[in-house]
C-alpha cells in the first residue's frame, strides 16, 4: 500500500528506477498520459495520491457547509437544489477516492488520516455559513475558485485523475451558476436581501482568493507538479484568473468587492489586487480557523455512526459469496 507519507525510499516494484525515468518522462514530454499500469517515480505517485486524496477530502467535508442550509432552505426548489447540489460533492469525492486507490492507496487509510488530522483539505470549509446568502456565496466564489483551479487538471498528466475531473468540472459549472442565481435573487431583492448578499460577499472573498494556496515564492510543491505536469498553471496564476472573472460578475450583481486595492490595470490587462491575509491562512491550514474542530468532529462522528452500514455490507457480501460458492459447489 501506497501511504501520502511514506518514506522516500520506498522500493520501486516493476523496474529499475533510470528505466522508469526514461519511460515516464518520454510519456511526459509527449503530452501522453500516465495510467496505472505505467511505472512512474515515487514522488510522482507520492504527490499525486496527497493531492487527490486532499482534493477528495475537501469534496465531502465540503458538503457539511451547505448541508448545514438543507432543512432551512426558502422554497422546497431552493432545498431540492441544494440536497442535489451537496449530494454532488460526495459523488466528486468517490471519484477522487477511486482514483487515489488506481495509484495504490487505500481509502480507509487516506479517510483515517482525515479523521485524525494528519491529511489536509481545502482550507475554504473552515469558515462558517450563519445566513442563507452564504449558499450562494459558496456557489458563486467557491465552486467558481474550484472551476478556474479544476478546468486545467482535466489535462493532468495522470490519466484516472483528468478523466474524473471532466465529469466533476461539468458538475461544479452547474453549481457555479446555481449559487450566482441565488445572489442574483438577493441581489434584487428587498434592501436587507440584498445587505445579505453583499455581507456574504464581504466574508467569503478573500477565503476564496486564498483557496489557490499560497504565493507561488511560498509554494514548496509547486515546481515539482509543474515538471510532472499535475499542475498547469501556477497557484498566483489561476489566482488572478479568479479575480479578473469575478469582477465583472460582482458589477452585474451591483455588490461590491470588500478590496479596496482593486483596480484595471491597463499595462498588465488584469485587475491589481490587495495582499490576502497569508497569517490567516496558515492558521486555518494548521488547524486553527474557525470551523476547523467542528468539521473533523463532525466528520469523526458521521464515520463512527455510519460504522453499522460498512459492516451491514461486508455481511451482505459475505453471504452472497458463501450463497454463490454453495450453488456451484
Ligand atoms: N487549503 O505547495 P502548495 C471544491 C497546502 S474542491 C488547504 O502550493 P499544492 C469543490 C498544500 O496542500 C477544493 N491546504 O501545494 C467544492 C501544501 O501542504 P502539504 C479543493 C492548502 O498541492 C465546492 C501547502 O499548503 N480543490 O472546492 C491549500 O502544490 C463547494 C503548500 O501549498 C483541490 O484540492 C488550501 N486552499 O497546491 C466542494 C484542487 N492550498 O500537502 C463543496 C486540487 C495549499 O505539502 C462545495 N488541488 N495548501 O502538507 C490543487 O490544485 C493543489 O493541491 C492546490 C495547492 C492548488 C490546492
Amino acid at each position: 500500500m501506497y501511504s501520502p507519507d511514506a518514506p522516500n525510499n520506498q522500493k520501486l516494484t516493476k523496474a529499475s528506477s533510470e528505466d522508469v525515468i526514461e519511460s515516464f518522462e518520454q510519456l511526459l514530454e509527449n503530452d501522453q498520459r500516465i495510467e496505472p499500469r505505467d511505472d512512474m517515480p515515487d514522488n510522482y505517485r507520492r504527490t499525486l495520491i496527497r493531492q487527490i486524496g486532499q482534493h477528495a477530502h475537501s469534496e465531502i467535508i465540503g458538503m457539511q457547509p451547505e448541508a448545514n442550509w438543507i432543512t432551512r432552505a426558502p422554497s422546497l426548489r431552493r432545498k431540492a437544489i441544494l440536497m442535489s447540489k451537496v449530494q454532488d460533492e460526495a459523488g466528486h469525492g468517490l471519484y477522487l477516492y477511486s482514483a487515489a486507490e488506481t495509484l495504490g492507496a487505500d481509502r480507509t487509510d487516506l479517510l483515517e488520516k482525515l479523521n485524525d488530522g494528519k491529511m489536509k483539505y481545502s482550507s475554504i470549509f473552515n469558515y462558517p455559513t450563519p445566513t442563507w446568502a452564504d449558499m450562494g456565496a459558496i456557489g458563486w466564489l467557491v465552486d467558481g475558485a474550484a472551476i478556474v483551479n479544476q478546468v486545467p487538471l482535466c489535462r493532468n498528466s495522470y490519466g484516472p485523475y483528468a478523466r474524473a475531473m471532466v465529469r466533476i468540472c461539468k458538475e461544479e459549472s452547474f453549481h457555479q451558476r446555481q449559487g450566482y442565481e441565488i445572489m442574483l435573487t438577493l441581489s434584487n431583492g428587498t434592501p436587507e436581501q440584498k445587505e445579505m448578499a453583499q455581507d456574504a460577499l464581504n466574508r467569503w472573498w478573500w477565503p476564496s482568493v486564498m483557496m489557490f494556496g499560497p504565493p507561488d515564492d511560498q509554494s514548496p510543491n509547486s515546481a515539482a507538479s509543474m515538471k510532472w505536469k499535475i499542475k498547469l498553471f501556477s497557484n498566483d496564476d489561476l489566482r488572478q484568473k479568479f479575480v479578473d472573472m469575478a469582477v465583472g460578475q460582482a458589477d452585474i450583481l451591483g455588490l461590491t468587492i470588500p478590496d479596496p486595492d482593486l483596480k484595471w490595470n491597463e499595462e498588465t490587462g488584469h485587475y491589481d489586487f490587495g495582499e490576502p491575509d497569508w497569517d490567516e491562512f496558515f492558521d486555518v491550514i494548521n488547524g486553527n480557523g474557525p470551523c476547523n474542530k467542528l468539521r473533523v468532529d463532525s466528520r469523526r462522528k458521521a464515520h463512527e455512526d455510519g460504522q453499522w452500514v460498512r459492516d451491514a455490507a461486508v455481511a451482505f457480501a459475505n453471504k452472497q459469496k458463501t450463497l454463490a460458492e454453495n450453488q456451484a459447489a
